[in-house]
Parts: C-alpha cells; sequence; structure tokens
C-alpha cells in the first residue's frame, strides 16, 4: 500500500501545482458553470485537476478503478479503487475564501475499506496523509485528536447541501445543536472539517448529504487519528450522515444528530 499512499501524495503535490497557478491573481477567465443547483458550481480548473489524477492513477496502476466527483466512474477492474474530489470546497476556491482541498482515497474492493488516503488543504499548503494500521500525518507529523469529553465545551463542525429544501431541515437541526455546543464552524469543505477533527483543530463534525470522494479520505485520517467515524443510524458514514469525533463525545453527538434528524423528518 505504501506505493499507492507515495503516488497519492504526489499527485496532490502535482495537482495543488496546477492549483495554484490559477489563483495567483485575480483570473477573469476561470470558467464557472452550475450543477444540481445554482449554488452547485464547478470550475475548469475542477476538471483539469481530476484529469491530472485520473491521468497518474492510469499510468501507475492501470488496473485500478477511479471514482472521481467530476467524470464518474473510469474503467479498471482491479481489487483497488480511488475516489478522488479534485478539488473540495469548490466555492471557497471560486471566491478564494481559504479553505478548499484535494482529497484521494484508496479502497481495497474486497475488504470494502479505505486502506490509505490523503487530503492536501492548498491554502494552508499542509498534507495529511494516513495508511490503515499506520497512524495519520500532517506534513510528516503524527497527529491526534483531542481529548475534550463533553459536548458542551466542544467545538463542533457542519456543513449544509446545495438544494434549498435540504437546507431548511439542515439549518433546523443547526439551530437546535447550537446552544448545546462551544460553538459551531462551517468553512465548506468536509474533507477539511474531518482533518481537523484529525489534528484537534475540532472536536467533532456531523454533515448529511455528503459524497464518497468528500469524506473517504478524511474518515480514515481521523480514524488514524484515534478518533471515531459512524453514520447516524448506519454504522458506517455515508450519504444519510457522517459523524465524525474525537472518539470520546462520539455516543452523545451521534445521538443528538439521529433524534434531531428523525424529529425533522431526515434521514440519518
Ligand atoms: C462540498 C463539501 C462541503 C459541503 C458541500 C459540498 P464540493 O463539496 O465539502 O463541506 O457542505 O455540500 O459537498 O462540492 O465543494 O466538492
Amino acid at each position: 500500500m505504501t506505493a499507492r499512499l507515495e503516488a497519492a501524495s504526489g499527485y496532490a503535490r502535482q495537482a495543488q501545482e496546477l492549483i495554484l497557478s490559477r489563483i495567483s491573481g485575480p483570473d477573469p477567465s476561470l470558467s464557472v458553470t452550475t450543477k444540481t443547483s445554482v449554488t452547485d458550481m464547478v470550475t475548469d480548473v475542477d476538471r483539469a485537476v481530476e484529469k491530472l489524477l485520473v491521468a497518474g492513477i492510469r499510468e501507475d496502476f492501470g488496473q485500478d478503478r477511479i471514482v472521481g466527483e467530476e467524470f464518474g466512474d473510469a474503467g479498471g477492474d482491479g481489487p483497488y479503487a480511488w475516489v478522488v474530489d479534485p478539488i473540495d470546497g469548490t466555492t471557497n476556491f471560486i471566491y478564494g475564501f481559504p479553505a478548499f482541498a484535494i482529497s484521494i482515497a484508496v479502497r481495497d474492493l474486497s475488504q470494502d475499506t479505505t486502506v490509505c488516503g490523503v487530503v492536501l488543504d492548498v491554502p494552508r499548503d499542509r498534507l495529511y496523509e494516513a495508511a490503515r494500521g499506520k497512524g495519520a500525518f500532517v506534513d510528516g507529523k503524527r497527529i491526534q485528536v483531542t481529548t475534550r469529553s463533553r459536548l458542551s465545551e466542544s467545538l463542533i463542525a457542519t456543513g449544509f447541501g446545495y438544494a434549498s429544501e435540504v437546507r431548511k431541515v439542515q439549518g433546523a437541526i443547526f439551530s437546535e445543536i447550537i446552544p448545546l455546543v462551544r460553538d459551531i464552524r462551517r468553512a465548506g469543505a468536509a474533507s477539511l472539517d474531518l482533518c481537523m477533527v484529525a489534528c484537534g483543530e475540532l472536536d467533532g463534525y456531523y454533515e448529511s448529504g455528503l459524497w464518497p470522494w468528500d469524506f473517504m479520505a478524511g474518515a480514515l485520517i481521523v480514524e488514524e487519528a484515534g478518533g471515531k467515524v459512524t453514520g447516524g443510524l448506519e454504522p458506517s458514514p455515508g450519504s444519510a450522515m457522517t459523524v465524525a469525533t474525537n472518539g470520546a463525545v462520539h455516543d452523545e453527538l451521534r445521538t443528538l444528530v439521529v433524534s434531531l434528524a428523525t424529529g425533522h423528518g431526515a434521514r440519518s
């Protein structure tokens, strides 16, 4: 697995160069179009980065499957699948708000498990890496979740989907959680929210409506940093709900989120 982890970090660095070459100044040529709604944007840079990642993986690991946010499933029938988000936090990237990342997870399809993952925080120039059973690292330094054990003293992150109806429910849940925690952050890039839990910048995170490329690499990084990642009612994180914490506040946050989602008629 070391070969795939090292390769993933290398591709992420190349992708970072490409992204930085497009944000060195105001860029009137940036082509922005929308996807599922007017709030769900994509740029030519997202597509160029995904093409770069796919080309690298194709060349080095020709049998592997690749699932990307922008172009979907790209062939391959080997035992490994790469799940890539070329720019997680596209809205932030477009505005220049400093929270966007390249997220790459490698899955072992026979075990249905993520074996390694990298998240490169482009504005902060931080590379998070983890391989299953080997710990989590930022720029080569081992990272660890916090030990805080009360939800009322915890800093929690969340995020919102792109559909207004979904956002109404997420907002209602948010308004019931905020009085019960230290504070809430919404940075706008799920992969980074997860890495911030992993390195102790947050105590926990929850979000509904995520895609595999948003959370798979970050989820492994949290687990390898000593934290816990689950769904709401489901044992595994997924589109219905992802809850990631330092472990100590996990049950409290998960129970709260599930009961509020159920109360608002939402899946969890
Ligand atoms: C985004 C996430 C963000 C979440 C959005 C969206 P994108 O990913 O990372 O945190 O709240 O709904 O999924 O679209 O920028 O790759």
